[in-house]
Order: structure tokens, then sequence, then C-alpha cells
């Protein structure tokens, strides 16, 4: 083996190593990893997880540069150490202090995080950053910057759908991904052998990144590896991947009893041979760069920097329970107006919602030469399956980006990605119910404000075709054929996840300003395109009758720039005079809803207010209690089928807040019970609400 402990080999740029700092940083992740251990064992916090085997990491990170990203897990204290220096930080941590500088006290110790430091916010769930490193990696691939990131994971890390993808995205993309899987034999209480089956570091390899296997007991080893990587990493010439055999020297974690699953002489013999700091100490002293005595020096120095730190944090402030609803969602700035006159001379044309999007689209982009949509065939001539990209792939060649058929793929470059640049990355899923195996990835993406305390954002942004297929509303254009698999309108499987804002627009005005604002988001965006409404005319009262008036301005979409205000409703009022009632709705069945108000003023005379909450989450209480306080009813009306579902829970809103106002009990319409939706017409026709069904809601509230 060969040492770069002075210089490097000439012609190369790789990183010089200081070994007796690099020592340093270890005994004090070791020394501090043993002094929180007995702090968990006293009872001072409720859990620890601990680095010891592991402490290697410190020279990965020390072949990087400053500027290079890094993505943990909970074993790399000594990589946080060699990256931050900062003890305190780790104490802070696991006291829950509001000083901690990488949750303010709400996430568990060992959860590494630090925008300054460029350290990604570490999850518990394993291996849930893989695809978050992944659009990190693009990032950079894109910027020139020569930066790159490292990921590590353990063993069992290496066997989650996110490390998969994250194969895939650095492989395919040739990212500059430094990818290490810390493998020390046991996932918990599992062994290896359960996590993947042949070799490893082949399989790797097979998928075109350059693989080696290295031993993580020699800290020598890991930095001489990844400083050669590293430099290989920053020509572009795509990702390098590290299998680091090591030993876990403790239990899992405070929660696990090692002997419990592992042999007395298994133990003894990791500890005898896979010791990384004894190793390192005892290579020092072979090599004449220490004396033994100074071991037991430099350990008894870190103790001493550990006791003097630890005794500040306990003085420190505590979390006051008042901040838990703190720093959950970030919108976007307030809405800028259309330009009068886009330069053009002609300042609004008519056009339908994909048009719409399309222009958003490009202005998006001509503001931010950055910004691109990345999703399945969205690069093609055609500009994806619906032509959202269209314009994107005519006028910005490279703004619009093919994507494998991987949806946690496209989440994870939009989320990572969006992370790195700080603006919003855009994903493309073609169709709302292929989502779901990214749904850990926009989970996660959405938790990171709040887990960071604001120290992260991720302004990742998701179009997504959802709702029925069919052109124009159920009662203008009949059944669309959708079925299984392309029919499903999303709302619960967003609605229902903390920190994440999701938009459904009605109509193309609100299309292209509310994409536009989504542009400037802070925190994660779904947003949600019917695809009924794609290509859907002005709704008609009745089938080729006349347009319906307050509607038809939507339709006519202004040249230029403009954003729709995020968290805000808008307040229909369809008829004359003083309205009966309010119904709440979104996206198609908000057209749906306007035809029935139509129909049932024109039959009643009156007038009737729609609302169209545009964002569904966070939505706009203030419009809806307005609404409801003046007319005394509510219907509200949603594609969802009747399950547990976002109408209820709007529904439910409408009766806790607004129950001593009610003239009767609000009306729920929703598709029915069953899963979305058939493909012949007969059965998907009854499947959907239509106008007739709210038409027949109003009568009810107008007799009650
Ligand atoms: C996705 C997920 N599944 C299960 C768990 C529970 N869990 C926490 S750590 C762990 C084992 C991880 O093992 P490995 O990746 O080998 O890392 P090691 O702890 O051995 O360093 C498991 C199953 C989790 N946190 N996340």
């Amino acid at each position: 083996m060969t040492t770069n402990v002075t210089a490097p080999a000439p012609g190369t740029a790789a990183r010089t190593l200081d070994p007796i700092a690099l020592y340093r940083t270890m005994i004090t992740a070791r020394t501090l990893n043993d002094v929180l251990k007995a702090r968990k064992t006293q009872g001072r916090f409720p859990f620890y997880i601990g680095c010891a085997g592991h402490e290697s990491v410190a020279a990965l990170v020390a072949a990087l540069d400053d500027d290079d990203w890094l993505s943990f897990y909970y074993r790399d204290l000594a990589g946080w150490l060699q990256r931050t220096g900062d003890i305190h930080a780790v104490l802070r941590a696991a006291y829950s202090r509001t000083t901690d500088p990488m949750s303010s006290g709400r996430n568990m110790p060992s959860h590494y995080s630090s925008r300054a430091h460029h350290i990604l916010p570490t999850f518990s769930e394993v291996a849930g950053l893989a695809p978050f490193a992944g659009g990190v990696g693009w990032a950079f691939g894109r910027d020139g910057s020569r930066r790159i990131i490292a990921f590590s994971t353990g063993d069992g890390g290496a066997a989650t759908n996110d490390f998969n993808v994250l194969l895939r995205q650095a492989t395919v993309h040739k990212l500059p991904v430094l990818i290490t899987v810390w493998n020390n034999s046991w996932a918990i209480m599992t062994p290896r052998q359960q996590q993947w089956a042949g070799d490893l570091t082949a399989q790797v390899r097979a998928m075109d990144a350059v693989a080696v296997d290295v031993d993580g007991a020699n800290p020598f080893e890991v930095f001489e590896t990844a400083a050669r990587l590293t430099e290989r990493l920053r020509t572009g010439d795509g990702p390098a991947f590290m299998h680091v055999h090591c030993g876990l020297l403790d239990p899992h974690s405070s929660s696990t009893d090692i002997r419990r699953y592992r042999t007395r002489e298994e133990i003894e013999e990791t500890a005898r041979t896979k010791d990384p700091v004894k190793n390192m100490g005892q290579l020092l002293v072979e090599r004449g760069l220490i004396e033994e005595a100074d071991i037991e020096r430099m350990r008894d120095e870190a103790k001493a920097a550990i006791d003097a730190a630890e005794e500040q944090v306990l003085a420190e402030p505590q979390v006051p329970a008042d901040r838990v609803t703190q720093k959950v969602i970030d919108l976007p700035p307030a809405a800028s107006p259309p330009p009068t006159n886009a330069g053009d001379g002609a300042t609004a044309r008519p056009m339908p919602m994909i048009e719409a999007i399309n222009d958003a689209l490009v202005e998006i982009v001509r503001r931010d030469p950055g910004f691109f949509v990345f999703g399945q065939d969205v690069g093609s001539a055609t500009g994806g399956v619906f032509n959202a990209t269209q314009r994107l792939v005519k006028e910005f060649p490279g703004a619009a980006i093919s994507s494998a058929l991987n949806e946690q793929l496209i989440a994870g470059i939009s989320a990572g990605c969006s992370m790195a640049d700080g603006r919003a990355r855009c994903g493309e899923v073609q169709f709302v119910d292929y989502h779901q195996s990214a749904t850990q990835t926009i989970r996660l993406a959405a938790r990171i404000h709040y887990q960071s305390f604001g120290d992260w954002n991720c302004p990742m942004l998701l179009r997504m075709k959802a709702g029925s297929g069919g052109g124009g509303p159920i009662s203008d254009s009949g059944s669309g054929g959708g079925a299984f698999g392309h029919s499903n309108s999303g709302e619960p499987w967003f609605t229902s996840v903390p920190g994440l804002i999701t938009i459904c627009p009605s109509n193309p005005y609100d299309a292209k300003g509310l994409l536009i604002a989504s542009s400037q988001t802070r925190s994660p965006i779904v947003f949600l395109e019917h695809g009924r409404l794609y290509r859907a005319d002005i709704p008609r009262i009745h089938k080729g009758g006349d347009a319906i008036a307050p509607l038809a301005q939507l339709w006519n979409v202004p040249a230029g720039y403009y954003t729709e205000p995020v968290g805000k409703a808008r307040t229909i009022r369809i008829g004359a005079g003083a309205p009966l009632a309010t119904i709440v709705s979104w996206g198609t069945m908000l057209l749906e809803s306007a035809i029935a108000a139509a129909r049932f003023t024109e039959t009643n005379g009156g007038a009737v207010d729609v609302i169209d909450l545009r964002t569904l989450m966070p939505f706009d209480e203030e419009a809806i209690r307005q609404s409801v306080l003046a007319t005394n009813r509510a219907i509200v009306v949603t594609e969802e089928a009747d399950f547990t579902n976002f109408g209820r829970h709007i529904h439910s809103w409408i009766a806790e807040n607004c129950f001593w106002r009610l003239d009767n009990a609000p009306l729920l319409i929703s598709s029915v019970a069953a899963p979305p939706a058939p493909y012949n017409a007969p059965e998907e026709t009854a499947f959907y609400p239509t106008a007739d069904d709210v038409v027949t809601a109003l009568e009810q509230l107008a007799r009650e």
C-alpha cells in the first residue's frame, strides 16, 4: 500500500492528506461516540446510533473539496467532524437544543445536515436521500462547476429502491456521484446475504460505473481510492462506486442488544481486525508519524474538548412546545399581474389549457435558463404524450429532457437539483396513477423544510396529468375511456402530506399564472393537470349552447409573464342577486359545478357562488368561510372516489367552522366507491358525478 501523505502524484490534482489531522478527527469521533452512548445509557436522552467501526468515512471526506456535497447516513459522525469540525452540533442534536444547526433539535441524533457545509439533510428512511443525491449530481453535471456529491449508505441500504434509483440516475446520465456502500455485514439483525446475491461491486460495474472494493478498516486505502475516483468524477466520465468492507463494533443502535444476534467470537474478531481507529494509530506509529503515547494524549484532548462542549451545550435553550407548527410550508411570493402589453401587440388571446401550460413553461425558462422539465417522452418532438413541452422542445433545446420509465427517478432529479440550484426544477409524471414509486421521495421532499427547521428548502415542482381521460367536461363530452391507470384524480395522495403544496387549476388563465408562480416556490409542489381540461373549451350551459359568461374570460390568456397567487381560491358568481348556495370545487368538477349553477339559475333565477379552490393544500379557508357565511348552504364537488378523500376534508372543515350558520347539512358529491374508472362507457359514466348531480343537490338545498 502506498500512502499519499505529502504531495499529490505528479500530474494529478489529488488532495494531500494530513494523516495526523485525520487521525485526530477519527479519535474524536470515537470518543464522542462513547460519550453519547454512555449518556443514552444514563437516560439523558432517548436514542443514540453510533459510528464505531465506520470512522474511515473521515478519510473519504478528506479526499473531497469543501465545495463538494455530502449525503451522509447515521454512521457518518467522523465524516461530519471531518467536514465541519463541529462537536457542539453533535451534542446539541443529542440533547435537542434549539441551537442544533442540523434540525434545531427536531430530528434524532446522528441525522447529519447542514446547508452551509453542503451536507444534505439525513433521513431516517434508509437510503431515502439516494434519489436526491442523484438530483444534486444532475445539477453539478449541468453547471460545469466540477463539483461532486458523495453518497453513503449501509449494506441494507443497497437493497432499497431508492439506492437502485440512484445507480440508474448516475449511470444513465453520467453524473458526478461517488456512491459508497459501507458494508458492515449487518442491517440491524439481518446478515448481508439477505440484501443481494452475487457480487455487488460487479453488478454496479456492469451498470457502467467504475466500481471497486475497499478495505474500510484501512483509512489510507479509503482516502487514496476516494481521491483517485474523485478526480475521475470531475472529468464528467460518470459515477464511481466504492464497496467499503468494514465492521460494526457496537450494536445497531441504543435500542439493540448485540449479543442477541451476533456471536461472541464474531464480535471479538470484528473488534480485533476491523477497528479503523486502532489500525490508524498503529499505522501512524509504524510510520514514525506519532509515538504510542500520543494516542492516549490525543484521546484525552478529544475528551476534554467534548466535556467542555457538553457543559456549554447543556446550558443552551431547550425546544419550546409552541414551535411545533413552525416551518411546515413556505409559500411562493405574492402574485404579479399580467403585463398590459407583452410587446408583440397581443395582450391576450383565447387558448386551451395545454397551450397555456406550454406558454408558462416558456416564460419560466426565459427568466431562468437553468429550468427544465424532466419526464417520460417530454424531450420528444411532440413534447410528451400530452404535448405540454412541445414549445420548450422547439424553442429551448435541452430544456425538456426525456427520462427513464421510473417515476422516483424523475422526482429525485427534480428534488435534488432544486436543492442544489435553490430554484424550482420540474419533473413531469405522465399519469398521476403512476407516481406511486415516487411516493417516498415526494413525502421526504415535503418534510425537508420542517425537519431542518428551515435550513433547507426543496422547491421540487412535479407536474402530473390527473383525473379522468377525455376532452372537456363530462357533461359536454361524455366518457373518455381512461380506465384504470389513467383516471385517478389523486388528491388524497398529496393533500395529506405535510409540507407539500397541491395545485389543480380548472382553466387556461389560472393554469398559466399558477404554473409560473410555482416556479418561484420554496416548498415542493404537485401540480395536477386534469387531462379532460387540456383541450377543453369554455363550458356551455347546454351541449352546443351558450358559453358560461363568467368563465369565458379565463380562456383568454395574456401573453408574457404573470402569476396567480398560490393558496388563494377564485370565487365565481353565476347568476344575479343574492347567492343561494356555495359550491366548492376544483379541476374538471369546477366546470361541472359551473354548468350546474348556470342551469339551476337559468331555471330558478338568483345566483350561486362557485369557489374554485385552485390550490388544494394549503386551501383558502377565508374564501370558503366568507361565501358560506353569506349563503348558509354548501356543496363540495370532487372527482375522487367515495373513500377517505380530500373533498370530505373540505366538507368536514365547513361543518366544523360554519355549523351555526348553515341552513342544512353540507352536501358532498363525489365519484362512487370503486376504483376509477371502468373502460366501458356505461360504467365510466356511472362512476363520475356530473352537472346533473349538482343540479339535483342545488334543488334539494333550495327546497329544504
Ligand atoms: C426504509 C427503511 N426501512 C427500515 C428502516 C428501519 N431500519 C433502520 S436502520 C436499518 C438497517 C440498516 O442497515 P444498513 O443499511 O446495513 O446500515 P447499518 O445500520 O448496518 O450501518 C433498518 C432496517 C428504516 N429506517 N428505513
